[in-house]
């Protein structure tokens, strides 16, 4: 039913939770609220449709602030640092944001300033004096972050006065039992300050109508806790606060007061939309305030009532904006056996994810949306992971593409063969392409992904039932036909796969010698999508198997990290002792050439290389080989330490070592010259 609701709609906004530039994300954010929204963007792009993919990075808040203060830094560093992350680890994941914006750019300021305008000279805001904390060394009312005291839930002696990261309990600073300034230690007192709240009792009767009777079709755990909010009645909330970090309450009398930082987020999302539209000389409003634009917010399940309540009453209070039409929320995905957390070193992070396993963004998807948390809390295991690569996408997928390709080489040159397509299997996949859209459209991850996948088992049940291999030497014109289907299935695959799998519908088309872009949803059944006589390219193998040691090394590596407490994310490292001139004369690194390159046996880092250095040619054994392929590594550039002892590594000669730059996700450059040079050039 849903599937063909949406289809009336003229435009798409999706906006993905801002997330916090105090850190880095692991992969329970990812599945939660960033691959789901990812998946609906692609699939809606694939349909031609006029998308707006919104995210930025959320910048203010009391818990940057105190980070501040903890890493003796500022709140602008802070965001500045993580905010280059995240970007950085949502492109190389294929997060395909049209924006991802910043809540400390101008634009955005003076849109929540506007906003908040709106609202109060609209008197849809109340100012009132309440009694806050205040700490009186300091000479600062505390933030709820800034005030720490005993859970009244679970007795962790280090709640924050918003939250108990330790039972993960919402609280207010009211509730803490001993409550202590983060600041100075002491016990603060309670001070009168003026607040400006948003009466959310006034917005209930239409919330209710709106969302109890009017989005029955949301998520039950969605309108399960909104039910519950509503049932339990609603409270003014405070929408500024004394803080010296965010954006500034836009009225005479508020110095020292900013917006709360879930109120200017959510508006990020509209800010973000404005910068997009003015890049791509759209209408932002269109995207915002007209009835026949779809918003959807993708999010996590702690970010429910703010979205699904506060924002919209924001909203409505304003007047000229729609509202969201659904607001699909996942639940958490938990890590071994254990809830997912970074600050208890309990987590796979992005960037981490990245550095260890390079150009291999697709593997985590499939895994994650495999797992994806959407009806309760999930949970991702190396172990699992590792199955799922090994065992479909290696041996299902990678193998089907593999064996077709080989087979299209070793009997026709590469050359499709000329016959007429299989209307079983349109049938069939159209029918598949039915099922992963109607699954789709109700945010059913876990059921399309499956689906995309029978797509590729029977490709792959067709090869074991026809074997073309035996075919080919008693009944030729059969072996045409089987192989001429299993070409038009691979094609099928590769659009239907794309909002999944980004990386590998890529490799497929590349495979298949046909440009990415060429078709579209509407294409896939189609028994055409290559045409005979069309050249494909020789085999590439598409996965790679994921040895055990590989798994082992990441669950040590998460076991160390709980009990050492270890540093999650990597900084810039600070500069080291000063060296004379003379010494750094000693060091001899000249250009050099890569001549040949193979991977060391048993050694999953380590690459072999032939290095032209001019004077001759030296074995060097590098550890870059998680980032480059050996054969994609012949003919490159490079500086190489010379004068280096030699050493041996897993019984080879190691005579110098090539000089590599490496990122804050740990991956790995080649350090040379833009101009081609021949090996042998001094570099000093
Ligand atoms: N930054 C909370 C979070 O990262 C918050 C979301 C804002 S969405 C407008 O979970
Ligand atoms: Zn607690």
């Amino acid at each position: 039913m849903q599937y063909i609701m949406s289809k009336e709609f003229k435009r798409y906004t999706i906006t993905a939770a801002l997330p916090y530039a105090n850190g880095s994300k692991h992969i329970g954010h990812l599945a939660g609220a960033y691959l789901p929204a990812d998946i609906y963007a692609r699939y809606l792009r694939k349909n031609n449709k006029d998308v707006a993919f919104i995210c930025g990075s959320d910048e203010h808040g009391a818990a940057i602030t105190l980070q501040a203060l903890e890493e003796k830094t500022t709140p602008k560093e802070i965001v500045d640092k993580y905010h280059n992350l995240l970007v950085r680890c949502f492109r190389e994941l294929g997060i395909s944001f049209d924006i991802y914006h910043r809540t400390t750019e101008p634009l955005h300021h003076e849109t929540a300033q506007e906003f908040f305008l709106n609202l109060y000279n609209k008197g849809e805001l109340v100012e009132e004096a309440s009694l806050q904390f205040y700490d009186e060394v300091e000479n600062i009312f505390l933030a709820d972050r800034y005030i720490i005291g005993t859970c009244p839930k679970c007795a962790n002696d280090k709640a924050y006065g918003d939250q108990c990261e330790k039972c993960g309990s919402t609280l207010s600073p009211d509730e803490l039992i001993n409550p202590v300034s983060k600041l100075s230690g002491k016990t603060p007192i309670k001070k009168e300050t003026t607040l400006w709240y948003l009466p959310l009792d006034k917005h209930e009767s239409w919330l209710k109508q709106w969302i109890l009777e009017e989005h029955k079709e949301w998520k039950t755990n969605v309108y399960g806790q909104c039910k519950s909010w509503l049932d339990a009645g609603l409270n003014k909330r405070a929408v500024t606060r004394d803080l010296n970090w965010g954006i500034s309450v836009p009225l005479p009398n508020a110095e020292g007061k900013v917006l709360y930082v879930w109120f200017d987020a959510p508006i990020g999302y509209i800010s973000a939309t404005k910068q997009w539209a003015k890049d791509q000389g759209k209408n932002w409003e269109d995207y915002w305030k007209k009835e026949d634009t779809r918003l959807i917010h993708f999010i996590g399940k702690d970010n429910i009532v703010f979205h699904c309540i506060i924002f919209p009453a924001m909203l409505k209070a304003h007047g000229e904006y729609i509202l969201p039409d659904n607001v699909p929320s996942n639940e958490f995905m938990n890590l071994e056996g254990d809830k997912m957390s970074t600050s208890r070193h309990w987590s796979v992070e992005m960037h981490d994810y990245i550095s260890q396993f390079p150009y291999k963004s697709d593997q985590l998807r499939y895994c994650l949306i495999a797992n994806m948390p959407e009806t309760k809390d999930s949970e991702f295991t190396w172990k699992d992971f590792q199955t799922k690569n090994n065992s479909e996408l290696v041996a299902i997928l990678g193998n089907l593409v593999n064996r077709v390709m080989v087979l299209l080489h070793k009997y026709y040159e590469g050359k499709v063969p000329d016959v007429k397509g299989c209307d079983e299997l349109e049938k069939i996949i159209k029918e598949s392409k039915e099922k992963v859209s109607q699954s789709l459209e109700q945010f059913r991850y876990r059921e399309a992904m499956n689906e995309v996948m029978n797509i590729a088992r029977h490709g792959n049940k067709l090869l074991t039932d026809k074997e073309p291999w035996k075919l080919f030497k008693t009944d030729p014109e059969a072996t045409k036909a089987v192989l001429f289907d299993c070409v038009q299935l691979i094609a099928n695959f590769a659009i239907i796969c794309e909002p999944f799998l980004p990386f590998t519908s890529k490799k497929l088309w590349e495979q298949l010698g046909v440009q990415e872009q060429k078709y579209t949803w509407e294409d896939i059944g189609r028994q055409d999508l290559i045409s005979s006589n069309h050249i494909v390219a020789p085999a590439v193998i598409l996965f790679e198997k994921i040895e055990d040691e590989i798994i082992d090394i990441q669950i040590k590596k998460l076991q160390d990290s709980k009990i050492n407490n270890a540093v999650v994310v990597e900084t810039i490292p600070p500069i080291k002792e000063t060296i004379s001139y003379e010494d750094f004369e000693k060091i001899d690194v000249r250009t050099g050439i890569i001549r040949e390159a193979k991977k060391v046996e048993k050694a999953e880092k380590l690459l072999e290389l032939k290095i032209d250095i001019g004077l001759e040619t030296r074995t060097i054994v590098s550890g870059i080989a998680l980032y480059f392929k050996p054969e994609e590594i012949i003919g490159q550039q490079v500086s190489v330490l010379c004068n280096l002892a030699p050493r041996k590594l897993r019984g080879i000669e190691s005579n110098g070592m090539i000089l590599m730059a490496s990122d804050a996700s740990g991956k790995l450059y080649f350090v040379n010259s833009q101009e081609p040079l021949d090996g042998g050039c001094v570099v000093k």
